[in-house]
């Protein structure tokens, strides 16, 4: 009998990352592997192995235990890899081909070696400098409504939801959201990070009480409706895409919340791109987020009827509410992500990249009209037309 001997945890560095493949057999013996350090998010190590003859790679990625953008002083759990790789394998059972497929999962060591994705580029890169990407505002539609309803109370049965639930219980990340998106950015608190010249806008927020409770209303949404397994932090920068492909990635976010926070995060970070763009390149991002809603609602109305197992799911009415409530909450969750990327803790390069003093600022100002309007506007807004719309208006 064998007693597997439980690793002790160790932040890799990219010789010891070669190691750590090299033993975990992936690679044929006798390979020359290189190996690069290529993570640029806020809190984990992304090493890039490949092999050097053939260019084959693959992902080696380790959460630290702290968040990497502010340091050793921000302690975070390590049980977050293991909800990422669990919710990538979760997700990857309704999303087919939609996210990258997960080799190992390493407790021990917080790591998930999984497909080498760098043929693509990062959505959020890419938009910035214009790419097309004819097929992200279909995959992500498609994306959401499969794993949205397949995760939901309307495909499970409530035993397996609530394992699910349970299983993915992700409290210290959701902690994160909690303050960073809902809370910090609507008080004057030391998180915030904001250009002195957004001072008075940023002032009229935290002391403009009818916007404070409608966002209460939507972190109570946040903290208490279990209604599918989110990805949890959907934004552009999430996403790996190329003219033919996309694929969602970083989901250690991943909790049973408000179907609408997956939808308005990802249509929130288009929003600033439009904000950033003009004439033809605009509308292009406008197209976007009507074909993400109408592809999200008609592929979730579509599994509704074909694969709902709730009693009432013919009941007249029933699925239009669901989907009016999840629309509602898509523009009351883009507002508040339009809001904490501009004077939050967390920003986009979409808007800090603008080098223009004048055109910077003034986008800044245009994120966070446009999130106090979702928020407050939400429910008398009734369709993704009017949105566009809405966005048009505000930008002449
Ligand atoms: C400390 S983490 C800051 C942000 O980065 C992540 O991607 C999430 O969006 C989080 O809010
Ligand atoms: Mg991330």
């Amino acid at each position: 009998m064998t007693i597997a001997t439980k690793k002790q945890y160790e932040s890799l560095t990219e010789e010891q990352a070669i190691v750590y493949i090299k033993e975990q057999g992936l690679f044929s013996n006798g390979l020359e592997l290189e190996c690069s350090e290529i993570g640029d998010g806020n809190l984990n190590y992304v090493f890039r192995i490949r092999d050097t003859k053939s260019g084959k790679g693959i992902i080696v990625k380790q959460a630290l235990p702290y968040a990497k953008v502010v340091g050793e002083s921000w302690p975070l759990t390590l049980k977050r890899a293991q909800i990422e790789a669990n919710a990538l394998k979760k997700h990857g059972e309704f999303a087919t081909g939609l996210v990258p497929e997960v080799y190992v999962i390493d407790e021990d060591l917080a790591i998930t070696v999984m497909e080498d994705l760098s043929h693509l580029t990062i959505a959020r890169e890419g938009l910035i400098r214009l790419e097309s990407y004819p097929k992200l505002a279909t995959d992500i539609g498609e994306y959401l409504a499969q794993t949205l309803f397949h995760t939901s109370d309307f495909a499970l049965h409530p035993f397996e939801k609530k394992k699910l639930v349970s299983e993915f219980s992700n409290p210290e990340l959701c902690k994160i959201t909690e303050d960073l998106i809902f809370t910090d950015p609507f008080f004057d608190y030391e998180t915030n990070d904001f250009e002195p010249a957004l001072r008075v806008d940023v002032e009229a927020i935290w002391s403009n009480e009818l916007l404070k409770l409608e966002v209460a209303k939507l972190k109570k949404s946040f903290l208490t409706e279990t209604e599918a397994l989110l990805h949890g932090d959907l934004h552009t920068g999430s996403i790996f895409a190329s003219e033919t492909e996309t694929k969602v990635i970083d989901p250690e976010f991943a909790f049973y919340g408000p179907i609408g926070f997956d939808v308005g995060l990802f249509l929130a970070n288009l929003i600033f791109q439009t904000i950033t763009r003009e004439g033809e390149s605009r509308v292009v991002i406008h197209q976007h987020i009507e074909k993400t809603w109408e592809v999200f609602s008609s592929k979730f109305s579509e599994l509704w009827k074909k694969e709902a197992v709730e009693s009432y799911k013919d009941t007249e009415g029933f699925e239009a509410y669901v989907l009016d409530k999840v629309f509602q909450d898509t523009l009351g969750f883009a507002g508040c992500e339009l809001i904490r990327r501009t004077i939050g803790l967390a920003h986009v390069k979409d808007l800090d990249g603008i080098l223009d003093d004048a055109e910077r600022i003034s986008a800044k100002k245009q994120a966070l009209q446009i999130g106090e309007l979702f928020i407050l506007k939400r429910k008398e807004i009734s369709s993704i037309q009017s949105v566009i719309q809405l966005l048009e208006e505000l930008q002449k």
